[in-house]
């Protein structure tokens, strides 16, 4: 049997772990606008990283990857940021808290402020800021309005310019989204 020389720089188990943890988290969760589950967003963030990884081998794979399946789970669930720190690590749980909106601030400040904290942390944690937006960029809910699409997309452009350097990879797949996006705006 030949032993495969994989370059793959992130592990099979350390996916199903983090993927367990937030299909627990996020139960009964639905994506916005529909009866489908929450997690596909997870598996479509997750999946864009991988892409990413199959070109960009530098980065830790592993790191992106937890943090791409636990992105949402301290914005949109019980889980703390301890919870995260002792289930997994350190740079996980900072990555985590990095890519979850401060609701403390106005609404208008949030994206700034999770950009500037996110730009503090390795280029990893910027890797799944990007794939969540290009996720993010699909047909938008049937109940969002015309102002709220064309402003959908101009904070893209504001997450693509803010992150574009830690991967090419992915910053192109985004500004293809951001270009398309334009069929949702009347
Ligand atoms: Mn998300």
């Amino acid at each position: 049997m030949e032993i495969y020389q994989s370059l793959q720089n992130w592990s099979q188990d350390t996916y199903i772990k983090a993927y367990k943890f937030a299909a627990h988290a996020h139960q009964g969760q639905k994506v916005p606008g529909t009866e489908i589950s929450y997690i596909m967003h997870l598996s479509f963030v997750s999946m864009e990283v991988i892409a990413a990884l199959n070109v960009e081998q530098e980065y830790d794979g592993n790191l992106a990857l937890q943090c791409a399946i636990l992105h949402d789970t301290i914005e949109d669930t019980n889980t703390t940021f301890e919870q995260i720190k002792t289930e997994f690590d350190e740079a996980v749980a900072n990555g985590v808290l990095a890519l979850t909106k401060d609701e403390s601030l106005a609404k208008h400040l949030q994206m700034a402020d999770s950009l500037r904290r996110i730009k503090e942390q390795p280029p990893e944690i910027w890797m799944v800021k990007l794939a969540d937006r290009i996720s993010n960029l699909q047909a938008p809910p049937h109940y969002w309005t015309q102002d709220k699409i064309t402003q959908y997309r101009e904070e893209a452009i504001e997450i693509y310019e803010a992150l574009k350097d830690a991967s090419s990879f992915l910053a192109s797949r985004l500004a293809k989204k951001i270009e398309d996006y334009k069929a949702f705006i009347e």
